[in-house]
């Protein structure tokens, strides 16, 4: 919540953009009600001066109006006014771009157990923060679930990284780096409360962030009609303090490598099987 919630009467955020979780959400949120505040003020001028003009110049009996053939004056000063306004809006767009796309550091009492995840990727659209540390988080839409994928692979080829399916659990006072992709079609990564939208799209990637002060649950959805599951297909950030991510990440890997540890027994036993010809169509 910047400080134009307290300004701004509550009936026009209603109208506004959801915001509260993340600095480029509250950025976005501002960059439209000063657009929608201008506007405003613009439309109640121009239908306050249509109202006036039409309560004044009505239809008398027997009144004639003034024939008018142009007014230079009048003309010269609503196309400067209009570009004004126009190059004033974009002077003030492009002066926030920069707090909505480039992520900020994390806070000193950020997670500590972040840093580079040891992928490199060649793309100009990837911002990271000035001190190149952030929680990097790959993104994986699928009909109809999202995955989250963490750093920390035990294996070369990335195998073995830690995940969570649906809810994504992320460190207060932490800059989050979003990796966003998809398995199978495209889909909308959404959480209004934590910065715009962004689509996953097979075979590309698309790079966002947010960093949550305040420990908590945020919620999102699908924004892309993905196919007949979509409207399932939701998605959940959940804020807990640091020490409490890194406990939930290490439950998350030991978890995964008993589960991975189970598949290989039963790899085992069921090739044994196989070679003493007991199991047919394996
Ligand atoms: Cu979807």
């Amino acid at each position: 919540m910047g400080h134009y919630h307290e300004v701004l009467p509550a009936t026009l955020a209603f109208f506004t953009p959801q915001s509260g979780g993340s600095p480029n959400a509250d950025n976005i949120d501002s960059l439209y009600k000063i657009v929608l505040v201008i506007a405003l003020v613009i439309f109640i001028a121009v239908i306050g001066a249509l109202g006036y003009a039409l309560v004044k110049f009505r239809a008398r009996k027997g009144a004639s109006p003034a024939q008018i053939r142009g007014n230079t004056r009048l003309e010269i000063g609503w196309t400067v006014g209009a570009a004004v306004i126009l190059v004033a809006l974009a002077v003030i767009t492009f002066a926030r771009l920069g707090s909505i796309q480039d992520p900020p550091n994390s806070s000193a009492d950020g997670a500590s157990l972040i840093g580079s995840s040891g992928v490199l990727y060649a793309s100009a659209d990837r911002k990271l923060p000035p001190n190149g540390k952030s929680l990097n988080i790959t993104v994986v839409g699928r009909q109809y679930i999202w995955q989250f994928v963490y750093p920390g692979a035990s294996e070369p080829d990335g195998l073995g990284a830690p995940y969570s399916y649906e809810e994504m659990v992320v460190p207060t006072n932490t800059t989050v780096t979003l990796n966003i992709v998809s398995a199978d079609v495209v889909h909308s990564w959404w959480v209004p409360q934590l910065g715009g939208k962004f689509q996953a799209v097979p075979g590309y990637h698309n790079y966002t962030w947010f960093k949550i002060s305040k420990p908590g649950i945020y919620t999102g959805q699908c924004a892309l009609l993905c196919g007949r599951g979509h409207a399932r297909m939701i998605a959940t950030v959940k804020a807990v303090p640091p020490a409490q991510f890194e406990a939930w990440l290490a439950y998350q890997k030991k978890l995964i490598a008993e589960a991975n540890a189970d598949a290989k027994v039963a790899r085992a036993k069921l090739g044994a099987q196989v070679g003493a010809g007991q199991v047919e169509n394996p």
